[in-house]
Order: C-alpha cells, then sequence, then structure tokens
C-alpha cells in the first residue's frame, strides 16, 4: 500500500491487479488539484512495479472512491484560484485513458461533473445500483470541460449527451445502464465481487494483446472505419511474435484452460 496525500494505492502482485481509492471523504472526493495530482502519481507508482517484472506486471486497475462516493465533481472551492488555463485540469483524464493498463471505475454514490467525466476516461464503469451520475455544470453557468458531452455522445448518442448536460440532472445507475453510459449496475457486496472478478478476467489474459485493443478502441472513436481496420492490422502484427501467441496457441492445442501469460 502507498499512500499519496489524497489518494491511496494497492497492488496485488498475485492477481496482478492495482487499486486506486479517492480519498477526500469530506468533500465527497471532489477533484482538488492536489487529488488530480495524486491520482496520476498513484498510476505511476502502480506501473512502477513493471520495472522489475519478468513482463507485465500490472494488469488492470480498479478506481473508487472512499466512504461511499465515487466523486463529486471538481473542487468547487478551488475555483476562484484557478487561471483560466488551468480550469478544465485536462491531464488526469488524458493520462487515465492512454494509461495502457484497463482501468474500471467502480462507482457508489455520487459520480457528479468532473468525476463522471474521470469515470467516462476510465474503460469500463461498475455501478452500484445507488449512485448518481449526471453533469451538473450547466448549474454554475459552465459546462463539463473535460470531454463529458464528447464521452457521453460516444457512450450514448448526442441527444442524451444534450439531455444529461442542459440539464445537469442527476440519473440513476439504472438510467444510466439504459444509455450505456455505465457498463454493469450490482447491489451492495455484489458490487466488489463482480468488479474484483472482472479486474481478475482481464489481468489474466494476455497484457499486450489487451494492450492493444484499448488503444484500437480508443483509436476507433476518432478515425474512420478504414483507417480504423488499417491501425489495428498494424497492431495486430507484433503479437504474432510474442512469447504469449505462442502460450495461448500451445494451450489451446493441449486442451490447458489454464495458459500463463507474462506480457512477452
Ligand atoms: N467541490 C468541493 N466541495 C464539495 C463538492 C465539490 N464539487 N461537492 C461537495 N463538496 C463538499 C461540500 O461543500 C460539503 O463540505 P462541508 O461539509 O465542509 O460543507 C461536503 O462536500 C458534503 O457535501 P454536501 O453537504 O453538499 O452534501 P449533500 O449530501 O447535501 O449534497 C451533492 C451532495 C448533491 C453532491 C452536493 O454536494 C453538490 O451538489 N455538490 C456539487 C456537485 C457539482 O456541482 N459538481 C460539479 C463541479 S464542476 C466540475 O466538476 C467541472 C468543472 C470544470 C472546471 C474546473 C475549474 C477549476
Amino acid at each position: 500500500m502507498e499512500e499519496f496525500e489524497t489518494v491511496e494505492a494497492e497492488f496485488d502482485e498475485e492477481t496482478h491487479v492495482g487499486r486506486l481509492t479517492l480519498n477526500r471523504p469530506d468533500a465527497l472526493n471532489a477533484l482538488s488539484d492536489q487529488l488530480r495530482q495524486d491520482l496520476v502519481a498513484g498510476l505511476q507508482w502502480l506501473e512502477s512495479h513493471n520495472e522489475d517484472a519478468d513482463g507485465i506486471a500490472l494488469r488492470a486497475v480498479v478506481v473508487e472512491g472512499a466512504e461511499g462516493n465515487f466523486c463529486a465533481g471538481a473542487d468547487i472551492s478551488e475555483f476562484s484560484e484557478a487561471s483560466p488555463g488551468e480550469t478544465s485540469g485536462q491531464h488526469h483524464y488524458e493520462f487515465i485513458q492512454e494509461f495502457p493498463v484497463p482501468i474500471i471505475a467502480k462507482i457508489r454514490g455520487y459520480c457528479l461533473g468532473g468525476g463522471l467525466e474521470t469515470a467516462m476516461a476510465c474503460d469500463f464503469r461498475f455501478a452500484h445500483s445507488d449512485a448518481r451520475l449526471g453533469l451538473p455544470e450547466v448549474d454554475l453557468g459552465l459546462i463539463p470541460g473535460a470531454g463529458g458531452v464528447q464521452f457521453i455522445s460516444r457512450l450514448a448518442n448526442p441527444s442524451v449527451a444534450k439531455e444529461v448536460a442542459m440539464t445537469g440532472d442527476h440519473l440513476s445507475a439504472d438510467r444510466a445502464d439504459e444509455l450505456d453510459i455505465v457498463n454493469r449496475v450490482y447491489d451492495d457486496a455484489d458490487l466488489d465481487e463482480a468488479t474484483r472478478e472482472f479486474a481478475e478476467t482481464l489481468a489474466a489474459k494476455p497484457p499486450l494483446a489487451v494492450q492493444a485493443i484499448k488503444d484500437a478502441a480508443n483509436v476507433a472513436t476518432q478515425v474512420g472505419l478504414n483507417e480504423g481496420r488499417s491501425y489495428d492490422r498494424r497492431r495486430f502484427e507484433p503479437l504474432l511474435e510474442t512469447e504469449d501467441h505462442q502460450e495461448g496457441a500451445r494451450a489451446f492445442a493441449e486442451d490447458d484452460y489454464d495458459p500463463e501469460f507474462r506480457g512477452r
């Protein structure tokens, strides 16, 4: 376990899963400048476990908020101190999107504004049935400055994005699920169990292939079909040369249901 001022990080060597907890519960884990920096530092600390590993050690990450809330958005008390160039705090969102390992946002309670944008920058969103998700920036005379409208337009559609961002209304987890803004909804302890199982399932897959899929799916949101397909092809070819591909092919031929992938 590594403690940053506003984030706790843990790495489980056995399962290859990392965990980050946003830890400002008194402010509903609002994104202060410190918390944004700690979030990036926490991911870097998790990734540093690859340095001495035989292959790739970190293979999935779960991000959650302390004490029953994911995150109530940017820290409103810091707004007046920020200069216009600093206001959207893009850096941690991009860092999450470009992080080579899949990241699951485990969402309880409030997930609002920059908190929802953070969750949407992640690769998956698993929500508790009591979660409340929304983009309330409109009521502050702002828009979601870190891509909230763009993210929802892609996950759902532009009309849903307009509805969510123009009204600022909080969505229930079930409604967010219907709109494809979250991947799964669970009650109580089932959320912990399902998120853990899902993270471990991802972590048991060949890590280089998983990384290439994350990257290719991100590219798919930005380019046309033909360009995207040639990108996939370019990511596919080097994987043919990996030890993990050989291991997968061997396991298939030998009916071995427990192959060991190393990320090489
Ligand atoms: N920033 C700072 N503090 C917060 C925030 C926040 N976003 N949200 C809650 N808190 C604090 C409250 O001030 C309160 O602190 P204290 O106990 O010291 O008074 C504590 O957390 C608990 O909050 P409440 O008492 O309000 O709890 P309730 O259960 O009554 O209400 C709500 C919970 C509905 C979540 C309510 O707190 C709320 O509406 N919060 C604001 C949500 C919001 O508007 N988020 C969007 C912020 S804007 C954004 O994310 C992107 C803007 C990009 C520009 C960035 C510029 C720097």
